[in-house]
């Protein structure tokens, strides 16, 4: 009997997965060959935000071999930014009756339903890189990620050492530490936490100023524009916090259009550490690197496979990060792989 419900679910899901793949097809989603639905371990549904940055199209890479490493059958949807997408993503894994669904939300709101929906089908919910607001915590198994307020903070750190002197000399020269914000994306829990930590750190020093903050969505293109638009409406700006190394990359280009020198003139603290960060900050353009891990392929299979277990997994697990200085010995930072 048990025999033959496994059987009517393995066709079903096939018959579903054909469906699936063809119409994920249009949001980038990898087509599967059949053989692969039916010998794989478990399916996982994964629902990424798009490919914004080198260390979004890491982390895929990421999630994608460790899978295959584990003989994980993935059913992958690229958002492609949207939520909207995302949530079309989820309805279909649920539709597909995945064992597990890991997703990555673009923006803390708005999954409540979808949620809901994919408890009522049993399927339990991995959230990881970024977080979610949800009112009934229990729609979720648990999280996996960074901790943007620590990168907040640290950036914030940074900026309160590098200034030491221009602090010190406030009171008499009244010389404000003007500083520009690039945001990442809007109503992220990532770009959320990062302003939240730098602003903790900075509160309670009068000497400095945020003059600007504005969204570049984590995108190079943006961080460039913004730059030249903060450019040329102030000539005394003293340092850039930017949520993402695309987002420093961009507004460097716009820097040294301008003939100022970044790392000297302007100082940067990014976040992420992809290798082109790590390659300004030793050819001084940059000051400080903060990393954000996108490697957590392993730990999610790892998590999505305990969970189609039945296990319980931790609520709140957060993944290892650095931060590198323009101080530190530079040499000693391994190839960063994105
Ligand atoms: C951080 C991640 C952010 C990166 C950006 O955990 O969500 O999104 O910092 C990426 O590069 O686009
Ligand atoms: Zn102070």
């Amino acid at each position: 009997m048990i025999h033959d419900k496994n059987r009517i679910r393995k066709l079903f899901r096939i018959i579903i997965f054909t469906i699936l793949t063809s119409c994920l097809v249009g949001c980038g989603a990898q087509k599967k060959s059949f053989s692969q639905a039916e010998d794989s371990g478990i399916i996982v549904g994964f629902s990424q935000i798009g490919a914004e940055s080198a260390w979004r199209t890491c982390n895929t890479r990421s999630v994608q071999d460790a899978a295959a490493e584990r003989g994980v059958q993935l059913v992958y949807a690229n958002a492609e930014q949207k939520q909207e997408n995302q949530i079309k993503a989820l309805r279909s894994f649920i539709a597909y009756q995945v064992d597990v669904i890991a997703f990555i939300p673009i923006v803390t709101d708005g999954w409540d339903n979808v949620l809901q929906e994919a408890r009522d089908a049993g399927i339990p919910v991995l959230v990881t890189d970024r977080k979610i607001d949800v009112a009934d915590q229990s729609l979720y198994a648990g999280f996996i990620g960074t901790d943007s307020l620590k990168e907040g903070r640290d950036a914030g750190l940074f900026i309160l050492n590098k200034f030491k002197d221009k602090r010190e000399r406030f009171a008499e020269t009244n010389e404000y530490i003007n500083i520009v914000e690039l945001f990442g994306t809007e109503g992220s829990s990532v770009a959320i936490g990062r302003a939240e930590g730098f602003r903790e750190v900075l509160k309670g020093h009068p000497e400095f100023r945020i003059v600007y903050s504005k969204s570049g969505d984590f995108l190079r293109s943006k961080g460039y524009e913004l730059a030249v638009e903060f450019l040329g409406m102030y000539d005394d700006i003293d340092a850039i916090f930017s949520h993402n190394d695309g987002m420093s990359l961009g507004a460097i280009e716009a820097i040294e259009e301008r003939g100022l020198r970044p790392g000297t003139d302007i100082v940067i603290v990014t976040i992420d550490a992809q290798q082109a960060a790590i390659d300004a900050l030793r050819a001084g353009k940059v000051n400080c690197v903060i990393e954000c891990n996108p490697k957590t392929g392993p730990e999610i299979i790892k998590l999505a496979e305990r969970l189609a277990a039945g296990e319980n997994i931790p609520r709140l697990q957060y993944v290892h990060e650095e931060v590198f200085y323009e101080t530190d010995d530079l040499s000693l930072i391994e190839p960063r792989g994105y």
